[in-house]
């Protein structure tokens, strides 16, 4: 199997967290490949042209974080805790928290797509509505966090708060997350000792 990246990229480092954690990266290759270039060795693959793609043993490609998180979860059925409960022994409680931070993930990239764009192209009703999303799914993360027990062991939803704040800490800057939520901040400083966090940091932007 192989899995293609991109070292910026937060779902990205969500899958490379994920095959790390349950110690698929023996049976895993990865690629570090190019986004929205024509060259990228991607296209021929996966016609979406995006990070992370599986490719399987038999050809078959899968894209989309949570689906890929699904499939390594079926994979390493005997980890515990299970990377991603399919089967609703959790009371669905893993798909809800992970549901809610892929939400608010989706709204930051389309915050920090628009602060990529030329001053005079950005939209500042997008830029408001995902600020306030972002800070509206931060408070409730929070609350999450404080309250203990959603966030406390590593599995999917765990890797997906870690790459996100990660993104946030070093190519989403503007957002500052850190504050009115200490629970939150404190949960990513203990996160990031994690060896897969660790071997996974993306590189620094402008943003
Ligand atoms: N819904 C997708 C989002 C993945 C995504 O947007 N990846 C970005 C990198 S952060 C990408 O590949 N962008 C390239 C493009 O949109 O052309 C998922 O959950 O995997």
């Amino acid at each position: 199997m192989k899995l293609y990246h991109t070292t910026g990229s937060p779902y990205a480092r969500i899958a490379r967290m994920a095959v790390l954690e349950t110690g698929l990266d023996a049976r895993i290759a990865q690629e570090e490949t190019t986004l929205r270039d024509p060259a990228s060795s991607l296209l021929p693959v996966n016609p979406v042209g995006r990070v992370p793609t599986l490719v399987l043993d038999d050809g078959t490609v899968l894209n989309e974080t949570v689906l890929i998180l699904a499939f390594l979860g079926r994979l390493t059925p005997e980890r515990r805790p299970p990377l991603l409960p399919l089967d609703g022994s959790d009371g669905w409680r893993a798909m809800s928290a992970l549901g809610r931070v892929i939400g608010m993930l989706d709204g930051i990239a389309v915050w920090n797509r628009e602060l990529r764009r030329p001053e005079h192209e950005r939209s500042p009703g997008v830029i408001a509505l995902e600020t306030e999303r972002a800070n509206r799914v931060g408070d409730v993360l929070e609350h999450d966090v404080a309250a203990g027990g959603r966030f406390a062991e590593v599995d999917a939803p765990w890797i997906a708060l870690a790459a996100a704040l990660g993104y946030c800490e070093r190519r989403h800057r503007i957002w500052k997350w850190r504050e009115g939520r200490p629970a939150l901040a404190a949960w990513l400083e203990a996160a990031s000792a994690r060896p897969s966090f660790q071997a996974t940091l993306p590189p620094v932007s402008g943003i």
